[in-house]
């Protein structure tokens, strides 16, 4: 903090700004067991993805290998990996989630 020649106390701008937090990718790699409907059911429901969306992502995972799902803050990439690997091997899935820095 810094006066402002005027008695009033004013922020540093530079020194004082919250940095924005580090962002996380949310993978999903292919395999070749876990069904196609299974992988656009995962995308539209734990990120959100429209059908069209969730079938294009997971078209690009099943051509090239993995897929980039959302970009979320640490705790919330963290937390969408340990649902959608739970929701897989409940259903009896192979299908791997990793996370990775952006
Ligand atoms: N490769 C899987 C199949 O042919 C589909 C898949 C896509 C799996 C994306 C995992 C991720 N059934």
């Amino acid at each position: 903090r810094v006066e402002d020649g005027q008695g009033a106390v004013v922020a540093e701008r530079q020194a004082q700004r919250t940095e924005p937090p580090r962002m996380y990718q949310v993978v999903l790699l292919n395999d070749d067991y876990t069904p196609m409907e299974f992988v656009v059911l995962v995308l539209q429901e734990y990120f959100l993805r429209d059908l069209d969306t969730a079938t294009q992502i997971m078209l690009k995972i099943h051509h090239e290998g993995r897929g980039i799902c959302g970009v979320y803050t640490k705790d919330v990439a963290a937390t969408k990996v340990e649902l959608v690997l739970a929701a897989a091997r409940r259903a009896g899935h192979p299908l791997q989630c990793i996370l990775e820095a952006a």
